[in-house]
């Protein structure tokens, strides 16, 4: 390929790569961002591991030791670059109202002439990967393609293991597929000569989304979903948007499929905000008295779901592995995860072990007691009674582990499935000590919207800011909604109608709140493995075998309708979580107000009319 600007730099495009929107994308973009070399991603194992090694040897990785975590690595990151910027993430559609009032906004035009500067030379030094990925099963008609363009050879493994990566992409694009060009720069390029440090990284950050044009741009973060394309940027902002225009939903949910004793089986995709316990809930395992269930994963963070001509939601989870927080995951809270984390893992920023293993906070409840020594994140000296001085962290609170959805043992068969899943139920849940009950069930589609949309959470470490203050996150999507939010309600409420008029029952919906704190400060609800007492009640509703109760906020269940084989859980501590407190409902209300005048701009007028509603209940 000879592009004018290029000077001699070899494209090295493969003789399969026959797609010309795709050929000519790639020489702008080497052309612009300047690497030394272009390298194109086959996906194969051989790659892999050949790559893993390149970034052993710049002392990026640490390879743990081979007995104890088989073909496993550890990154540590700069100690600036370690979770999403959501402050530095834009959507620049061409009008300002198209981006809503939850999101950054910057005219398209005026972020192309701010992001051509910083681009221009960024590779410089470094390897352009070119990765090409489906965002789902290959081939799926529910499945995206996307090509990353990075400067980091540590996102091009993560997306080996996070997406169906590799060279049959490029089968399917055919000669005029589609695609959702992606390019990220670390924002370091190397001077002729310059040693490279072990994270590069830039402090400007930029990660932009045009939603017209279906582009993603990344700029000087190499963490996460700010630097792994295919899964916020692309799986969610993108998505949302095509998702809107087309006729189906990108959601921030896992989803998980529950099989009862008689061998029937429900799919539930779950929506809470990032580290509230996804990946724990979609694989737990039922506990004491559930003898014959079983919950199998399918997806732990995002679900495209389309809708079907026979009238049910079908969905896949457009990614092939984890991306979850290690930091609290033990044998208690989530064992399958721990055995899914067995081998073949990437670690980022948990703490490394005398004898070259892994770990972070949480793991010492596994029976064990604090290690005596570790090297932590940030490659310092930890020790217990350091830990205790200090306060220090072993791990960082968003560490990471990156492993393959096949790891998991809880695997569901259908997981992989391109026709996806058939939806029964969608639940919603946040993280807050107060006023939100334990569990409740709209009585309508409208109610369950309303449920979603107003829900709230307190923050956590996977976003830079303030930890642990409340903010209305609806549908768990305040950060990755890629498009007006109030459009987006209303999204969701024409699919009432539109399912509806092909005669099939709509999902029931559901909002739950695991993290209801006691007086004392302390987590009432056991969590976990328990939480499949609340997710039976949910399979009892859809089947019309629980009476449940009215309640202001939909319908809860009875004390006497939960299973409480083997937990010793009173009716008082049941009450303490299911409790609707009326002066918190008061408070709560206005908050949804608050919400409401912010998101003013086409808000749907039924989501007033279910406020006046439950206004009615609460003062009646
Ligand atoms: O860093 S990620 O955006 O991938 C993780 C999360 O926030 O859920
Ligand atoms: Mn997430």
């Amino acid at each position: 390929m000879n592009h004018p600007a290029m000077q001699g730099l070899n494209l090295n495009t493969p003789s399969y790569v026959k797609n010309a929107r795709l050929i000519a994308w790639v020489a702008d973009m080497a052309a612009l961002c300047k690497p030394d070399n272009v390298y194109w991603c086959d996906g194969s194992d051989a790659e892999y591991q050949r790559l893993c090694q390149q970034l052993v040897d710049a002392g990026t990785f640490k390879k743990l030791n081979e007995a104890k975590r088989p073909n496993s690595f550890l990154a540590c990151s700069d100690p600036s670059d370690v979770a999403r910027v959501e402050d530095r993430t834009y959507i620049c559609s061409a009008d300002k109202e198209n981006a809503g009032p939850t999101n950054n906004w910057m005219a398209p035009d005026e972020m192309r002439s701010t992001l051509q500067p910083l681009f221009d030379g960024c590779m410089k030094g470094r390897t352009m990967y070119v990765v090409p990925f489906s965002m789902g099963p290959l081939g799926s008609h529910i499945a995206h393609i996307g090509i990353e363009l990075t400067d980091s050879a540590y996102v091009a493994v993560n997306q080996k293991i996070m997406t169906r990566m590799g060279k049959a992409v490029f089968d399917v694009l055919g000669v005029d597929g589609a695609f959702v060009p992606c390019v990220h720069t670390v924002g370091a390029p190397l001077a002729e000569g310059q040693k490279d440090v072990t994270w590069p990284c830039n402090k400007t950050k930029y990660i932009v989304h045009y939603p017209e044009t279906r582009e993603i741009w990344s700029y000087g973060s190499g963490y996460g979903g700010n630097a792994l394309l295919g899964k916020k940027c692309f799986a969610l902002r993108i998505a949302s948007n095509m998702g809107r225009d087309q006729g189906w939903l990108a959601e921030h949910m896992l989803i998980l499929g529950v099989t009862n004793p008689q061998g029937k089986k429900y799919h539930v995709a779950a929506a809470f905000p990032s580290a509230c316990g996804k990946t724990n809930f979609s694989m737990l395992v039922p506990p004491a008295g559930f003898d014959g269930w079983k919950v199998t994963t399918i997806g732990d963070d995002i679900a495209w779901i389309k809708p079907h001509a026979d009238g049910k939601m079908y969905a896949i989870n457009p990614e092939a592995g984890y991306f979850g927080v290690a930091p609290g995951t033990n044998f208690h809270t989530n064992p399958n995860c721990m055995a899914s984390l067995d081998k073949n893992v990437i670690f980022t920023n948990v703490a490394l072990t005398d004898d070259g293993d892994v770990w972070w906070e949480g793991m010492e409840k596994d029976g064990g007691s604090l290690p005596a020594h570790l090297i932590d994140w940030q490659g310092k000296d930890w020790t217990p009674q350091i830990a205790k001085e200090t306060g220090a962290k072993a791990a960082h609170p968003n560490a990471r582990f990156t492993v393959a959805a096949i790891n998991n043992p809880a695997l569901d068969p259908e997981w992989d499935n391109p026709d996806g899943v058939a939806i029964d139920a969608f639940i919603f849940g946040g993280r807050r000590s107060t006023t939100v009950p334990l569990v409740t069930e709209a009585r309508s589609w409208m109610e369950g919207v309303y449920m979603a949309a107003t829900m709230g959470s307190e923050t956590t470490a996977a976003a830079v800011g303030q930890m642990g203050v409340v903010r209305r996150d609806p549908f768990a999507m305040l950060p990755f909604c890629g498009y007006n939010m109030s459009d987006y309600f209303q999204h969701w409420l024409d699919m009432e109608r539109k399912l509806e008029s092909l005669g099939h029952t709509l999902p029931k919906i559901f909002c739950v709140n695991w993290f209801r704190k006691d007086e004392a400060g302390k987590f009432v609800w056991p969590g976990y493995g328990e939480n499949m007492r609340v997710l039976k009640w949910m399979i009892d509703r859809l089947e019309d075998q629980a009476k449940g109760q009215d309640t202001i906020f939909g319908i809860a269940p009875q004390y006497a309708e939960i299973n409480w084989t083997g937990l010793d859980f009173s009716a008082q501590q049941f009450n303490t979580v299911t409790s609707i407190d009326k002066a918190a409902w008061t408070e709560e209300l206005k908050l949804h107000t608050d919400l409401f005048k912010q998101l003013e701009h086409h808000l749907p007028k039924e989501l007033g009319e279910t406020k006046a509603a439950i206004e009615r209940r609460l003062a009646a």
